[in-house]
């Protein structure tokens, strides 16, 4: 697995490049650096932050030469200002109407509670555009066997008839990579 930082970027000073572009979005610290840092298997190319909030930027990492995932700013963040949440939604919409190489998008929920009114809004938010779409419940390490099938009856609610496609994953234990990584290969033949 070949994987290259590209830089952190505002909706600004976003370069292009040549490669189809996968979006990963999600609420404020629901793993989104994580998930990357375990998809492409480094421990630490994309930073984790026990302080929510933190990645206010657009980071872009160009994978195996392919293709390029970009970590967008975590929204809903409840302890930033309502200025900031503004900000956010405006980047977010400004990078999705104007990121020509977007090819699909990858949306975090928390797998460790049911997901919140913020997920499924922005889950509409992404719809918009039309690509495919995949739903990525994380920190499935932390939910208990017992609660398991709780979790799979939410996200069965959240996903079947939305039609959407979702994936369970830890970036812990590296449940969803093969999901996800083929996810991805399909994703980029069509
Ligand atoms: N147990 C467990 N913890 C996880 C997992 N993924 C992320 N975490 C933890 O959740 C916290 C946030 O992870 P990040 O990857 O920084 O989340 P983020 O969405 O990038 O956060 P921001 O950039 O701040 O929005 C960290 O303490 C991680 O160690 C997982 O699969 N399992
Ligand atoms: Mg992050």
């Amino acid at each position: 697995m070949d994987v290259e930082f590209l830089g952190s970027f505002t909706q600004a000073t976003l370069p292009d490049h040549s490669y189809p572009e996968i979006a990963v979005g999600g609420r404020s610290n629901v793993g989104k650096s994580s998930f990357i840092n375990a998809l492409v298997s480094r421990r630490r190319i994309a930073h984790v932050s026990s302080t929510p909030g933190k990645t206010r930027t657009i980071n872009l990492y160009l994978c195996n030469r392919r293709f390029v995932l970009a970590d967008l700013p975590g929204y809903g963040f409840s302890r930033a200002s309502r200025a900031e949440q503004a900000r956010w939604t405006r980047d977010i919409e400004s990078y999705m109407e104007h990121r020509t190489g977007l090819r699909a998008i990858i949306i975090l929920v928390d797998g460790r509670h049911p997901p919140m009114p913020i997920d499924t809004e922005a889950i509409g938010w992404f719809s918009v555009l039309e690509l495919p779409l995949l739903v990525v419940f994380t920190k499935m390490d932390r939910v208990k066997r017992a609660d398991i099938g709780r979790r799979q009856a939410d996200i069965a609610g959240m996903c079947d008839e939305r039609h959407l496609e979702s994936a369970m994953f830890s970036a812990k234990t590296g449940l969803g990579k093969k999901d996800v990584w083929s996810w991805i290969e399909q994703t980029l033949k069509t």
